[in-house]
């Protein structure tokens, strides 16, 4: 006798998953391996998902925090900077300890760094809007001397700023910040200082923002949302909170099809499915297997938007070549 599966129609989000930047730090430590052999040294998580790290590890990469943990005999072998950018005290560094360095901050990070930098020149003393803590945040303000930037996260925290309406004030934001939740923080410094500049461009990135578009487009009415992304990952987080701000009646990040909380997800009709910008389409894949196993599946894609965006590597690594296998790995669907 045959069971008959209840029908379930998932929604995925396109675009979803790797973005350019994400992309281009994985090859670089792909290509980096290839060229120098391992170990390549990677400074933080080159981006936030474990499948990768590890995948990276495998390959001969290894992940440290801070270049001290660099052995003094493996002075001569290179270290990538994650995609997601470093004070300037980090090259410094590494040129003071004669390391060899191939930097993989993301193009669309290091335009923020230059907007902050461009307040500062200007004589202005810059308003970071961005999530304390988080490597990102530590990187553009360590772009400048320290006393030169003030952080904000939230409506409340520019209610608390003690800036003298006399100081000449510019800002610029994290690039994966709730594009909603960022607009009312920059409503809040303009009409608490109307002198405010922003900055020449948005700095809330294209990837961040196709991907919570998305997910605003697929969520209502959704039973369930997954998003496939890691805890520490800013930009994945914010697709859960749009989901669940969008209609979705409950919204979770999961990192594997493991972490499916089955005994939960109950009699669903209508999944929603999303990707951050560090998640590979492996292990989306995988949960629409999971998916198949339990229900009868419909797959619907919605797009939004065409992404046509695509960063290359630094001169130095342009003459390795990727086999296919390496090209699987690096796009995600391997
Ligand atoms: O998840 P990520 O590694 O980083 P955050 O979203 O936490 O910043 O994705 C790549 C984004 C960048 C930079
Ligand atoms: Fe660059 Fe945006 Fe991707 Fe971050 S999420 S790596 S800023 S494109």
């Amino acid at each position: 006798m045959t069971v008959q599966m209840r029908p379930l129609t998932i929604r995925l989000c396109e675009p979803r998953g790797f973005c350019a930047g994400v992309d281009r730090a994985i090859q670089i430590v792909v290509l980096a391996i290839k060229k120098y052999g391992p170990p390549v040294y990677v400074r933080h998580e080159i981006v936030h998902n474990k499948y990768v790290v590890e995948g990276l590890k495998e390959r001969g990469a290894v992940f440290i925090e801070e270049l001290a943990e660099i052995p003094v005999d493996h002075a001569d072998k290179p270290v990538v900077f994650s995609a997601h950018g470093v004070p300037k005290s980090v090259p410094a560094d590494a040129q003071s300890r004669n390391l060899f360095y191939l930097d993989a901050t993301c193009p669309l990070v290091s335009k923020v760094h230059k907007q902050a930098m461009r307040h500062a020149r200007l004589g202005r003393h810059v308003v970071l809007i961005g999530h304390a803590g988080h490597p990102e945040v530590i990187g553009t303000m360590g772009q400048l001397p320290e006393g030169d930037v003030t952080l904000v996260e939230t409506e409340a925290d520019v209610e608390r700023l003690a800036i003298p309406d006399d100081v000449e004030l510019g800002f610029v934001t994290q690039t994966t910040l709730s594009v909603e939740d960022t607009a009312g923080v920059i409503r809040a410094l303009q009409i608490r200082f109307p002198h405010i500049q922003a900055p020449a461009a948005e700095s809330i990135c294209y990837a961040t923002t196709n991907r919570q578009d998305a997910v605003k487009e697929t969520a209502p009415g959704s039973d369930l949302f997954l998003v496939v992304g890691a805890p520490n990952s800013s930009n994945s987080r914010r697709l859960v909170e749009v989901a669940e701000k969008s209609g979705a009646k409950r919204a979770l990040l999961v990192q594997r099809a493991s972490e499916i909380p089955w005994d939960e997800v109950g009699d669903i009709s209508i999944l929603g499915l999303s990707a951050g910008a560090s998640a590979p389409e492996i292990i989306v894949d995988e949960i629409i297997e999971a998916f198949r196993a339990r229900f009868d599946v419909k797959l619907d894609i919605v797009i939004t938007v065409e992404e046509r965006e695509n960063f290359p590597v630094m001169q130095v690594l342009r003459d390795v070549e990727l086999t296919s296998a390496d090209m699987a790995f690096v796009n995600g669907s391997a």
